[in-house]
């Protein structure tokens, strides 16, 4: 009898143990029992997800929330002066650059939607790159080859937003950039914003993407205008303005359609309220500007002189706070964040 219980109750036993091994191994979280195996597969369906996303366009913006290197201890700040700068740089747009080639020969580094931030210390800034666009592909691609490597040597985190105007009514630079603003606040807590023309990039890596006390001027001596500043007011290009900055001034004016003026109502807008503007040394401060024509829907308006003149009169009313558009779509690629946006031409 004893022999009987004692057999019975192995047996129970055995399959109590069987169940269990079953469970495990099928159940779903067997990632529990053989580790490493579920790992590899998260590994690589997420960088063929993340090649498959460089094409796809999404209706929401989605998290774009970066990864941070499992560090138990807080990365000390960047220095003063980043150490990798090379000073002056060859620049050259005769070479055809697709966007694929951009993508693998400066895309390794970046995260989803052009962003980046140094790995081994914290930066001293967060930049948001506006670039208002319209049909430059050619442009946006030197661009991007040029500039991702310029801004991860100077160790910003930062992103690149390509505010896309949609249809072909007048263009309004301008009024991307506060759409650029606007929306790239809503992805992260930039605090500092570079607005920069698509056709120009800077020949000295020495001149840093950062902003300062007053809103600074960037590019000072441009080729097409044989590196001479045009004027000490001239404010256009590339421009930077801290978020404190371009709230003091209500950002840009929304009103300036077709081609001058906005620049120049800007630069009015940051005396009217105060403050100054800086320039890095011209001999530094150099930039190329991609040959090009006057583009369509983007003729000289006569209207935007006048307006210019008009700057103490419009800013409490006509700018941030009274920004509207629609956005249309929100294309995440490796090298860049486009916004696609109806700023509704009159
Ligand atoms: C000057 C200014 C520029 C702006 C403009 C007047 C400098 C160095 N540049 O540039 O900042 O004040 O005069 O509006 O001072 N764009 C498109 N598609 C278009 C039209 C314009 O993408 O169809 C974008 C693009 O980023 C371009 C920028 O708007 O670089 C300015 O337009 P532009 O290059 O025709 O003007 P430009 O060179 O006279
Ligand atoms: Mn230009």
């Amino acid at each position: 009898m004893k022999e009987k219980i004692s057999s019975v109750l192995a047996l129970s036993a055995l399959f109590t143990l069987t169940c269990f091994a079953v469970f495990l191994l099928h159940g779903k979280d067997s990632s529990l029992v053989f580790p490493s195996v579920p790992q590899q597969v998260v590994k690589s369906n997420r960088s063929v997800f993340g090649a498959m996303m460089d094409h796809v366009w999404v209706k929401k913006t989605p998290d774009v929330s970066m990864e941070t290197a499992a560090t138990s201890e807080p990365l000390g700040p960047c220095p003063d002066t980043p150490p990798s700068l090379v000073g002056p740089l060859l620049v050259e747009f005769e070479t055809k650059r697709s966007l694929e080639l951009v993508r693998k020969q400066v895309g390794s580094l970046l995260q989803q939607g052009g962003r980046y931030r140094p790995p081994n210390c914290t930066a001293r800034q967060k930049v948001a790159v506006i670039v208002p666009f319209r049909n430059r592909s050619q442009h946006l691609n030197h661009w991007l080859y040029y500039l991702h490597p310029v801004l991860m040597r100077q160790q910003l985190d930062y992103g690149v937003y390509v505010i896309n105007q949609d249809g072909d009514g007048a263009f309004n630079r301008a009024k991307l950039m506060n759409i650029g603003f606007n929306e790239s606040l809503k992805e992260y807590d930039y605090d500092c914003f570079a607005f920069s023309d698509v056709d120009l990039v800077p020949i000295d890596d020495r001149n840093l993407y950062r902003c300062s006390d007053h809103p600074r001027h960037l590019s000072v001596a441009v080729d097409k205008f044989n590196y001479i500043l045009s004027s000490k007011t001239a404010f256009g290009g590339v421009s930077l303005l801290t978020q404190q900055q371009f709230l003091k001034v209500n950002g840009f004016s929304n009103t300036f359609w077709g081609w001058g003026g906005e620049d120049d109502d800007l630069y009015n807008r940051i005396i009217h309220r105060g403050m100054s503007i800086t320039r890095p040394d011209a001999q530094i401060a150099k930039y190329k500007m991609i040959k090009h024509g006057r583009d369509l829907h983007n003729e000289v308006n006569p209207e935007n002189a006048v307006k210019t003149q008009k700057t103490a009169e419009n800013i409490d009313t006509d700018g941030l706070n009274s920004l509207n558009f629609t956005v249309k779509e929100i294309m995440k690629d490796v090298l860049y964040t486009l916004i696609s946006v109806d700023v509704r031409s009159p």
